[in-house]
């Protein structure tokens, strides 16, 4: 009896241990997203976040450097001079009530007044200046312009490349928009709180030469805002003009944190772009269902037929079709197999065999309550350290946690590789990767870009939880720094 009552009594003691254990293992892990104070140069080794620490790293580093000739800091890194057209933009992140299309009104972050924001665009070689005001954003905003290779002082990142923007005051970005494409833009303060409220919006890159392929275009951004799911602030859904016979290029922006899969109702079409990237020879598809990870652009072009309209649904936003073009609606269908870029397209001919000079393995997973990369979160994530001139290999599997879109800052990487399986279609190019739980890639990036570099998931719940780690070339530095003594939590 004595020892059963004994048993009994000790549950609760046992359960009172595993709540207490669990909590101080969440705070502990949490802790490595909101570190004190730490400088996004430096942390090369893993562990280190506290100031002693820090200083102690400054000074290897600075060891270092002082052997190789040198630093360079960060905001030194801008756009050089040159005689490019000027484009000039005022962009104001405000606190906003939104009326939306369906009777809602909701509260939300805006950039001039909706959400998302202006659409930006601009010509291939434009030198491109925007301005940014912040009104009444108390924590502070800054805009990454997503996709773009931008020098390292313009990149937008709270803590690393500049300060958050305080109410009342701005910051001007100035980056030639060298590679025509389908971008966005985002707030880099706290991203998955900002983008969440609705700091975000898309960036147009047109080609200098105008393509006869297409006679017109669309673009449809799709967003989060709060609970609710808008198509360029739409929560109804978007028409588009086309005419039978018509080619219409559709710039797909997943601005949100889930990957969208959209059905094609209607037509045959051809996905002429990832990223911002053509892709060569692009084969005709029909019934293809196109997936889209978090952050990335998908641009097709569809043939709006002689007999009616053509619309693209996504099952995760159900109530926000694009109607193009007039007429009777296309037969219902469910749509068939998965994309994929594996085979997609044809290879360049003479496409060099390509050599590399640093090799990184990364695993996107879990631990615990972190989103990890190697069982690491955040600042105690040893960054990926690079020298100009370098050929990374970044080998990046999914083992599990999720979708994980894998974005680099600042660079565009080709994917190699899926799952041992070498690309043999169209060479592709992105600066954002859907991975799924089980795959592997092998992906190639060429250290072209000096600076310092945020590597993170694009669900920004993930980079909040922890996915998010630097890609450092050796001697550039920052005089900013992430913490909440500086306010500066670029991921958070
Ligand atoms: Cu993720």
């Amino acid at each position: 009896m004595t020892s059963r009552r004994t048993v009994y009594a000790g549950i609760p003691v046992l359960v009172v241990i595993l709540i207490a254990a669990a909590v101080i293992t969440y705070f502990w892990q949490m802790r490595l997203q909101k570190p004190l104070d730490m400088n996004m140069a430096h942390h090369t080794m893993a562990g280190m976040t506290g100031m002693a620490g820090m200083e102690h790293m400054e000074h290897m580093a600075g060891m270092e450097n002082s052997l190789t000739g040198g630093e360079v800091s960060c905001d030194s890194l801008t756009a050089p001079e040159s005689s490019a057209p000027i484009r000039k933009f005022e962009l104001t992140a405000a606190r906003t009530t939104l009326k939306l299309d369906n009777g809602k009104t909701v509260k939300a972050w805006t950039f001039n007044g909706s959400s998302p924001g202006l659409e930006l665009r601009v010509t291939e070689g434009d030198r491109v200046v925007i301005t940014l005001h912040n009104k009444d954003i108390e924590d502070g905003v800054t805009i990454h312009w997503h996709g773009i290779e931008v020098p390292c002082s313009q990149d937008g990142i709270a803590g690393l490349t500049q300060d958050a923007v305080p109410p009342g005051s701005q910051f001007t970005y100035t980056f030639i928009a060298t590679t025509p494409g389908t971008y966005w833009y985002h707030s880099h303060q706290m991203s998955s709180i900002q983008v969440g409220k609705g700091l975000l919006g898309a960036l147009i890159v047109e080609p200098k030469a105008k393509s006869a392929a297409s006679t017109s275009e669309t673009t449809a951004l799709y967003q989060q805002l709060g609970s609710t799911m808008l198509v360029n602030g739409s929560a109804k859904g978007l028409t588009a003009p086309g005419l039978p016979g018509e080619l219409v290029r559709l710039r797909l922006i997943n601005a949100g944190n889930e990957t969208m899969e959209f059905n094609v109702e209607g037509a045959s079409f051809r996905v002429v772009a990832m990223d911002g990237h053509d892709l060569h020879e692009p084969g005709l598809l029909d019934g293809s269902i196109v997936p889209i990870g978090a952050g990335q652009r998908y641009d097709l072009l569809i043939l709006v037929p002689n007999t009616g309209k053509v619309i693209i649904t996504s099952p995760s936003a159900k109530s926000l079709p694009i109607t193009i073009g007039s007429g009777s609606d296309p037969q219902h269908s469910a749509g068939g197999q998965l994309f994929s870029f594996i085979d997609y397209g044809t290879p360049l001919p003479n496409d060099t065999i390509l050599q590399t000079d640093r090799r990184y393995n990364l695993k996107l997973g879990q631990n615990l309550f972190v989103k990890s990369i190697n069982g690491k979160a955040f600042s105690d994530i040893p960054p990926m350290t690079v020298k100009e001139g370098d050929r990374v290999l970044i080998t990046v599997s999914n083992v599990g946690g999720g979708d994980h879109p894998f974005h680099v800052h600042g660079h565009v990487f080709r994917v190699l590789s899926k799952n041992g399986v070498a690309l043999h279609g169209s060479p592709v190019y992105l600066d954002t990767l859907l991975t799924k739980k089980g795959d592997t890639y092998e992906l190639y990036l060429e250290a072209n870009n000096p600076g310092l570099w945020m590597v993170h998931c694009h669900n920004l719940k993930h980079a909040s939880m922890g996915m998010s780690m630097m890609l450092n070339y050796e001697g550039i530095t920052t005089p900013y720094r992430v913490g909440t003594q500086s306010g500066n939590l670029p991921d958070l």
